[in-house]
Protein backbone atom coordinates (compact mmCIF):
# COMPACT_ATOMS: atom_id res chain seq x y z
CA UNK A 1 0.00 0.00 0.00
CA UNK A 2 1.26 3.29 -1.03
CA UNK A 3 1.63 5.70 1.86
CA UNK A 4 1.08 8.99 0.68
CA UNK A 5 -0.76 10.21 -2.44
CA UNK A 6 -0.31 12.89 -4.63
CA UNK A 7 -3.61 14.86 -5.57
CA UNK A 8 -2.93 13.96 -9.11
CA UNK A 9 -2.70 10.18 -7.92
CA UNK A 10 -5.85 10.43 -6.09
CA UNK A 11 -7.68 11.81 -9.17
CA UNK A 12 -6.70 9.45 -11.28
CA UNK A 13 -7.47 6.46 -8.88
CA UNK A 14 -11.26 7.94 -8.54
CA UNK A 15 -11.68 8.96 -11.68
CA UNK A 16 -11.91 12.81 -11.91
CA UNK A 17 -9.78 15.52 -12.54
CA UNK A 18 -7.14 16.80 -10.64
CA UNK A 19 -8.44 20.59 -10.65
CA UNK A 20 -11.74 19.14 -8.92
CA UNK A 21 -9.51 16.85 -5.80
CA UNK A 22 -7.20 19.99 -5.39
CA UNK A 23 -10.45 22.10 -5.06
CA UNK A 24 -11.80 19.69 -2.41
CA UNK A 25 -8.95 19.71 -0.49
CA UNK A 26 -8.50 23.49 -0.39
CA UNK A 27 -12.28 23.27 0.95
CA UNK A 28 -11.10 21.04 3.63
CA UNK A 29 -13.08 17.50 2.58
CA UNK A 30 -9.84 15.98 1.97
CA UNK A 31 -7.39 16.35 4.58
CA UNK A 32 -3.46 16.99 3.19
CA UNK A 33 -0.25 17.45 4.95
CA UNK A 34 2.52 19.55 2.65
CA UNK A 35 5.45 18.40 1.61
CA UNK A 36 8.73 20.73 2.20
CA UNK A 37 8.19 21.93 -0.99
CA UNK A 38 4.91 22.97 -0.48
CA UNK A 39 3.06 19.98 -1.84
CA UNK A 40 -0.28 18.62 -0.96
CA UNK A 41 0.11 15.28 -0.25
CA UNK A 42 -2.60 12.58 1.09
CA UNK A 43 -2.37 9.65 3.40
CA UNK A 44 -3.49 6.46 2.15
CA UNK A 45 -5.68 6.11 5.33
CA UNK A 46 -7.27 9.37 4.52
CA UNK A 47 -7.77 8.60 0.75
CA UNK A 48 -9.87 6.09 2.50
CA UNK A 49 -11.44 7.59 4.71
CA UNK A 50 -12.44 10.02 1.66
CA UNK A 51 -13.87 7.35 -0.60
CA UNK A 52 -15.89 5.67 1.99
CA UNK A 53 -17.58 8.38 2.86
CA UNK A 54 -18.62 10.35 -0.68
CA UNK A 55 -18.79 6.78 -2.00
CA UNK A 56 -16.31 7.27 -4.73
CA UNK A 57 -15.63 4.82 -7.25
CA UNK A 58 -11.95 3.70 -6.99
CA UNK A 59 -11.45 2.50 -10.84
CA UNK A 60 -7.52 2.43 -10.16
CA UNK A 61 -6.97 0.22 -7.21
CA UNK A 62 -3.63 -0.15 -8.28
CA UNK A 63 -2.40 3.36 -7.70
CA UNK A 64 -3.13 3.00 -4.26
CA UNK A 65 -1.29 -0.28 -4.34
CA UNK A 66 -4.51 -2.04 -3.85
CA UNK A 67 -5.37 -4.75 -5.44
CA UNK A 68 -7.93 -5.45 -8.03
CA UNK A 69 -11.53 -4.96 -6.55
CA UNK A 70 -14.86 -6.39 -7.40
CA UNK A 71 -16.39 -3.59 -8.67
CA UNK A 72 -19.57 -5.16 -8.76
CA UNK A 73 -19.62 -5.27 -5.17
CA UNK A 74 -20.32 -2.00 -4.39
CA UNK A 75 -23.92 -2.54 -3.29
CA UNK A 76 -25.06 -4.16 -0.10
CA UNK A 77 -23.71 -7.62 0.80
CA UNK A 78 -26.88 -9.39 0.62
CA UNK A 79 -27.58 -13.18 0.09
CA UNK A 80 -26.13 -13.73 -3.43
CA UNK A 81 -22.73 -11.38 -2.25
CA UNK A 82 -22.02 -13.76 0.54
CA UNK A 83 -22.59 -16.26 -1.73
CA UNK A 84 -20.09 -15.42 -3.78
CA UNK A 85 -17.82 -14.81 -0.73
CA UNK A 86 -18.80 -18.83 0.43
CA UNK A 87 -17.67 -19.51 -2.99
CA UNK A 88 -14.60 -17.87 -3.06
CA UNK A 89 -12.96 -19.14 0.51
CA UNK A 90 -14.72 -23.10 -0.47
CA UNK A 91 -12.91 -22.66 -3.73
CA UNK A 92 -9.40 -21.19 -2.43
CA UNK A 93 -10.14 -17.80 -4.60
CA UNK A 94 -8.16 -15.39 -1.96
CA UNK A 95 -7.81 -12.05 -4.18
CA UNK A 96 -11.71 -12.75 -5.21
CA UNK A 97 -12.22 -13.35 -1.53
CA UNK A 98 -10.35 -10.27 -0.43
CA UNK A 99 -11.03 -7.70 -3.60
CA UNK A 100 -14.55 -8.27 -2.73
CA UNK A 101 -14.22 -7.58 1.67
CA UNK A 102 -12.17 -5.28 0.53
CA UNK A 103 -14.91 -3.30 -1.67
CA UNK A 104 -17.60 -3.63 0.19
CA UNK A 105 -15.24 -1.47 2.91
CA UNK A 106 -14.33 0.71 0.43
CA UNK A 107 -18.16 1.12 -0.75
CA UNK A 108 -19.22 2.35 3.11
CA UNK A 109 -19.95 -1.02 4.49
CA UNK A 110 -18.14 -1.02 8.32
CA UNK A 111 -16.32 -3.49 9.24
CA UNK A 112 -19.18 -5.18 12.12
CA UNK A 113 -21.40 -5.76 9.27
CA UNK A 114 -19.23 -7.81 7.11
CA UNK A 115 -18.01 -9.96 9.92
CA UNK A 116 -20.99 -10.81 11.56
CA UNK A 117 -22.72 -11.33 8.58
CA UNK A 118 -21.44 -12.77 5.25
CA UNK A 119 -18.27 -13.90 6.88
CA UNK A 120 -19.03 -15.68 9.74
CA UNK A 121 -22.43 -17.00 7.74
CA UNK A 122 -19.54 -18.14 5.51
CA UNK A 123 -17.43 -20.13 8.19
CA UNK A 124 -20.56 -21.35 9.60
CA UNK A 125 -21.44 -23.38 6.34
CA UNK A 126 -17.85 -24.51 6.23
CA UNK A 127 -17.61 -25.65 9.03
CA UNK A 128 -20.18 -28.09 8.57
CA UNK A 129 -18.58 -29.73 5.82
CA UNK A 130 -15.73 -31.40 7.33
CA UNK A 131 -18.57 -34.17 8.93
CA UNK A 132 -19.36 -35.54 5.64
CA UNK A 133 -16.19 -34.28 3.08
CA UNK A 134 -13.23 -35.63 3.05
CA UNK A 135 -11.67 -32.53 2.06
CA UNK A 136 -13.43 -30.35 4.35
CA UNK A 137 -10.80 -29.75 6.90
CA UNK A 138 -8.47 -28.81 4.29
CA UNK A 139 -11.19 -26.52 3.11
CA UNK A 140 -11.86 -24.91 6.55
CA UNK A 141 -8.13 -24.45 7.14
CA UNK A 142 -7.21 -22.86 3.78
CA UNK A 143 -11.27 -20.38 4.19
CA UNK A 144 -9.97 -19.80 7.67
CA UNK A 145 -6.17 -18.69 6.33
CA UNK A 146 -8.06 -16.78 3.37
CA UNK A 147 -10.09 -14.76 5.41
CA UNK A 148 -7.02 -13.96 7.77
CA UNK A 149 -5.43 -12.23 5.16
CA UNK A 150 -8.10 -10.21 4.38
CA UNK A 151 -8.30 -8.69 8.21
CA UNK A 152 -4.70 -7.77 7.55
CA UNK A 153 -5.08 -6.37 4.52
CA UNK A 154 -8.04 -4.15 6.04
CA UNK A 155 -6.09 -3.19 8.86
CA UNK A 156 -3.22 -1.96 6.51
CA UNK A 157 -5.06 1.05 4.87
CA UNK A 158 -6.62 1.98 8.64
CA UNK A 159 -5.05 4.28 10.43
CA UNK A 160 -4.34 4.33 14.09
CA UNK A 161 -4.61 8.02 15.60
CA UNK A 162 -1.82 8.84 17.50
CA UNK A 163 -3.72 9.46 20.78
CA UNK A 164 -5.32 6.10 20.52
CA UNK A 165 -6.50 4.14 23.30
CA UNK A 166 -4.84 0.64 23.88
CA UNK A 167 -6.81 -2.74 23.89
CA UNK A 168 -5.09 -6.16 24.09
CA UNK A 169 -7.17 -9.77 23.64
CA UNK A 170 -6.68 -13.01 22.66
CA UNK A 171 -8.50 -16.55 23.04
CA UNK A 172 -7.92 -18.22 26.06
CA UNK A 173 -5.34 -21.86 26.46
CA UNK A 174 -7.17 -24.46 24.93
CA UNK A 175 -9.00 -22.53 22.24
CA UNK A 176 -6.71 -22.50 18.66
CA UNK A 177 -9.55 -19.99 16.68
CA UNK A 178 -7.59 -17.34 15.12
CA UNK A 179 -10.15 -15.57 13.38
CA UNK A 180 -12.54 -14.03 15.73
CA UNK A 181 -9.50 -12.75 17.80
CA UNK A 182 -8.68 -11.46 14.90
CA UNK A 183 -11.65 -9.90 13.66
CA UNK A 184 -12.25 -8.08 17.53
CA UNK A 185 -8.63 -6.91 16.44
CA UNK A 186 -9.57 -5.53 13.48
CA UNK A 187 -12.69 -3.61 14.56
CA UNK A 188 -10.35 -2.14 17.36
CA UNK A 189 -8.52 -0.71 14.77
CA UNK A 190 -11.60 1.24 13.18
CA UNK A 191 -12.33 2.13 16.06
CA UNK A 192 -9.58 4.03 16.85
CA UNK A 193 -7.93 1.74 18.86
CA UNK A 194 -4.21 0.74 19.15
CA UNK A 195 -4.97 -2.93 18.84
CA UNK A 196 -2.65 -5.63 20.01
CA UNK A 197 -4.00 -9.27 19.19
CA UNK A 198 -1.99 -11.74 21.24
CA UNK A 199 -3.91 -14.89 19.05
CA UNK A 200 -5.37 -18.31 19.47
CA UNK A 201 -4.25 -20.46 23.48
CA UNK A 202 -3.14 -17.14 25.01
CA UNK A 203 -2.99 -17.97 29.43
CA UNK A 204 -5.24 -15.20 31.38
CA UNK A 205 -1.89 -14.58 32.87
CA UNK A 206 -0.13 -13.27 30.22
CA UNK A 207 -3.48 -10.90 29.38
CA UNK A 208 -3.58 -9.66 32.22
CA UNK A 209 0.16 -8.85 32.23
CA UNK A 210 0.25 -7.54 28.46
CA UNK A 211 -2.69 -5.15 29.82
CA UNK A 212 -0.65 -3.78 32.52
CA UNK A 213 2.58 -3.58 30.13
CA UNK A 214 0.65 -1.51 27.40
CA UNK A 215 -1.58 0.33 30.04
CA UNK A 216 -4.49 -0.89 28.41
CA UNK A 217 -8.10 0.59 28.66
CA UNK A 218 -9.80 -2.56 26.72
CA UNK A 219 -9.07 -6.19 26.82
CA UNK A 220 -10.99 -8.67 24.59
CA UNK A 221 -11.42 -12.09 25.10
CA UNK A 222 -13.23 -13.85 22.09
CA UNK A 223 -14.14 -17.65 22.63
CA UNK A 224 -14.76 -19.95 19.58
CA UNK A 225 -14.38 -23.80 20.80
CA UNK A 226 -15.93 -24.76 24.03
CA UNK A 227 -13.38 -24.73 26.74
CA UNK A 228 -15.28 -25.97 29.36
CA UNK A 229 -17.57 -23.49 31.63
CA UNK A 230 -15.43 -24.06 34.78
CA UNK A 231 -12.28 -23.31 33.18
CA UNK A 232 -13.96 -20.68 31.47
CA UNK A 233 -15.35 -18.87 34.74
CA UNK A 234 -12.26 -19.33 36.60
CA UNK A 235 -9.76 -17.65 34.02
CA UNK A 236 -12.53 -14.90 33.29
CA UNK A 237 -12.34 -14.37 37.38
CA UNK A 238 -8.88 -14.14 37.20
CA UNK A 239 -8.35 -11.59 34.55
CA UNK A 240 -10.65 -9.40 35.87
CA UNK A 241 -9.57 -9.09 39.18
CA UNK A 242 -6.08 -7.99 37.61
CA UNK A 243 -7.53 -5.59 35.48
CA UNK A 244 -8.70 -3.90 38.17
CA UNK A 245 -5.56 -2.96 39.56
CA UNK A 246 -4.92 -1.05 35.57
CA UNK A 247 -8.62 0.50 35.13
CA UNK A 248 -9.40 -1.63 32.36
CA UNK A 249 -12.73 -2.96 31.00
CA UNK A 250 -13.10 -6.25 29.67
CA UNK A 251 -15.53 -7.63 26.73
CA UNK A 252 -15.80 -11.14 26.21
CA UNK A 253 -17.39 -13.16 23.39
CA UNK A 254 -17.53 -15.49 20.90
CA UNK A 255 -19.26 -18.12 19.60
CA UNK A 256 -19.19 -20.65 22.55
CA UNK A 257 -19.07 -17.53 25.43
CA UNK A 258 -21.41 -18.85 28.50
CA UNK A 259 -23.02 -14.74 29.55
CA UNK A 260 -22.78 -15.75 32.95
CA UNK A 261 -19.25 -15.31 32.87
CA UNK A 262 -19.76 -11.70 33.62
CA UNK A 263 -22.00 -12.13 36.81
CA UNK A 264 -21.31 -10.08 39.87
CA UNK A 265 -18.26 -8.49 37.92
CA UNK A 266 -18.90 -4.98 37.27
CA UNK A 267 -15.57 -4.73 35.09
CA UNK A 268 -16.87 -7.45 32.46
CA UNK A 269 -19.44 -7.58 29.76
CA UNK A 270 -20.15 -9.89 27.66
CA UNK A 271 -20.38 -9.22 23.53
CA UNK A 272 -22.28 -11.55 20.62
CA UNK A 273 -21.21 -9.63 18.20
CA UNK A 274 -18.42 -7.32 16.40
CA UNK A 275 -21.43 -4.80 16.39
CA UNK A 276 -21.66 -5.09 20.30
CA UNK A 277 -17.83 -4.46 20.49
CA UNK A 278 -17.51 -1.67 18.44
CA UNK A 279 -20.10 0.25 20.59
CA UNK A 280 -18.75 -0.68 23.32
CA UNK A 281 -15.14 0.31 22.36
CA UNK A 282 -17.27 3.40 20.99
CA UNK A 283 -18.56 4.15 25.05
CA UNK A 284 -15.41 3.20 26.29
CA UNK A 285 -13.47 6.25 24.00
CA UNK A 286 -16.15 8.72 24.61
CA UNK A 287 -15.84 7.91 28.73
CA UNK A 288 -12.15 8.16 28.48
CA UNK A 289 -11.62 11.19 26.71
CA UNK A 290 -11.01 14.70 28.35
CA UNK A 291 -13.94 16.98 27.50
C1 LIG B 1 -12.37 -22.03 11.84
C2 LIG B 1 -12.78 -23.14 12.78
C3 LIG B 1 -11.79 -23.92 13.35
C4 LIG B 1 -10.31 -23.72 13.01
C5 LIG B 1 -9.71 -22.52 13.72
C6 LIG B 1 -8.51 -22.06 12.94
C7 LIG B 1 -8.38 -20.59 12.88
N1 LIG B 1 -7.35 -20.25 12.18
O1 LIG B 1 -9.14 -19.83 13.42
C8 LIG B 1 -9.70 -25.07 13.46
C9 LIG B 1 -9.55 -25.89 12.20
C10 LIG B 1 -8.35 -25.04 14.16
C11 LIG B 1 -10.79 -25.65 14.34
C12 LIG B 1 -10.57 -26.69 15.16
C13 LIG B 1 -11.55 -27.36 15.86
N2 LIG B 1 -12.87 -27.10 15.83
CO1 LIG B 1 -13.61 -25.52 14.97
N3 LIG B 1 -14.52 -24.31 13.88
C14 LIG B 1 -14.15 -23.37 13.09
C15 LIG B 1 -15.37 -22.73 12.39
C16 LIG B 1 -15.49 -23.36 11.02
C17 LIG B 1 -15.36 -21.23 12.19
C18 LIG B 1 -15.18 -20.37 13.44
C19 LIG B 1 -14.84 -18.96 13.05
O2 LIG B 1 -13.71 -18.54 13.21
N4 LIG B 1 -15.80 -18.20 12.49
C20 LIG B 1 -15.60 -16.83 12.04
C21 LIG B 1 -15.79 -15.82 13.17
C22 LIG B 1 -15.52 -14.41 12.68
O3 LIG B 1 -17.13 -15.93 13.59
P1 LIG B 1 -17.55 -16.47 15.05
O4 LIG B 1 -16.52 -17.36 15.56
O5 LIG B 1 -18.93 -16.97 14.94
O6 LIG B 1 -17.50 -15.13 15.89
C23 LIG B 1 -18.54 -14.18 15.82
C24 LIG B 1 -19.20 -13.93 17.16
O7 LIG B 1 -19.09 -15.01 18.01
C25 LIG B 1 -18.56 -12.68 17.67
N5 LIG B 1 -17.33 -12.73 18.45
C26 LIG B 1 -16.26 -13.50 18.29
N6 LIG B 1 -15.31 -13.18 19.14
C27 LIG B 1 -15.75 -12.16 19.88
C28 LIG B 1 -15.16 -11.44 20.90
C29 LIG B 1 -15.86 -10.40 21.51
C30 LIG B 1 -15.21 -9.65 22.61
C31 LIG B 1 -17.19 -10.10 21.08
C32 LIG B 1 -17.96 -9.03 21.74
C33 LIG B 1 -17.78 -10.83 20.05
C34 LIG B 1 -17.06 -11.85 19.46
O8 LIG B 1 -18.28 -11.95 16.48
C35 LIG B 1 -17.90 -12.86 15.43
C36 LIG B 1 -18.44 -12.31 14.11
O9 LIG B 1 -19.85 -12.27 14.15
C37 LIG B 1 -16.51 -23.15 13.36
C38 LIG B 1 -17.88 -23.25 12.71
C39 LIG B 1 -18.85 -22.21 13.25
N7 LIG B 1 -20.11 -22.57 13.34
O10 LIG B 1 -18.52 -21.13 13.62
C40 LIG B 1 -15.98 -24.48 13.91
C41 LIG B 1 -16.37 -24.93 15.30
C42 LIG B 1 -16.29 -23.74 16.24
N8 LIG B 1 -15.32 -25.91 15.63
C43 LIG B 1 -15.77 -26.93 16.26
C44 LIG B 1 -14.97 -28.06 16.64
C45 LIG B 1 -15.74 -29.21 17.25
C46 LIG B 1 -13.58 -28.07 16.46
C47 LIG B 1 -12.60 -29.18 16.87
C48 LIG B 1 -12.84 -29.73 18.27
C49 LIG B 1 -12.70 -30.24 15.77
C50 LIG B 1 -11.88 -31.48 16.00
N9 LIG B 1 -12.59 -32.56 16.20
O11 LIG B 1 -10.67 -31.45 15.98
C51 LIG B 1 -11.21 -28.53 16.72
C52 LIG B 1 -10.46 -28.18 18.00
C53 LIG B 1 -10.83 -26.87 18.62
C54 LIG B 1 -10.06 -26.44 19.83
N10 LIG B 1 -9.84 -27.23 20.86
O12 LIG B 1 -9.64 -25.31 19.91
C55 LIG B 1 -17.24 -26.81 16.59
C56 LIG B 1 -17.41 -26.30 18.02
C57 LIG B 1 -18.41 -27.01 18.84
C58 LIG B 1 -18.28 -26.52 20.28
N11 LIG B 1 -19.29 -26.87 21.02
O13 LIG B 1 -17.37 -25.86 20.70
C59 LIG B 1 -17.69 -25.79 15.48
C60 LIG B 1 -18.92 -24.96 15.85
C61 LIG B 1 -17.94 -26.61 14.19
C62 LIG B 1 -19.15 -27.50 14.27
N12 LIG B 1 -20.22 -27.13 13.59
O14 LIG B 1 -19.14 -28.51 14.90
N13 LIG B 1 -11.96 -25.02 14.15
Amino acid sequence: VKPLLSPRELAQAIGVSESSLKRWADDGLIHVSRTAGGHRRIPIAEAIRFIRDTHAVLVRPDILGLPELDLSAQTAPDESGSDRLLGFLQDGRGSEARGLILSWYLSGRDLPELFDGPMRSAMERIGQRWTDDPDGIFIEHRASSLCMESMIQLQTIIETPHDALRAVGGAPSGDTGALATLAAATVLTAEGFHAVNLGPQTPYETLARAAQLQDAALVWLSITHDIGPDELRTGVETLSRSLQNCNARLIVGGRAVDPLVAKGRPNVHVGRSMAELAAFAKGLRLARTPA
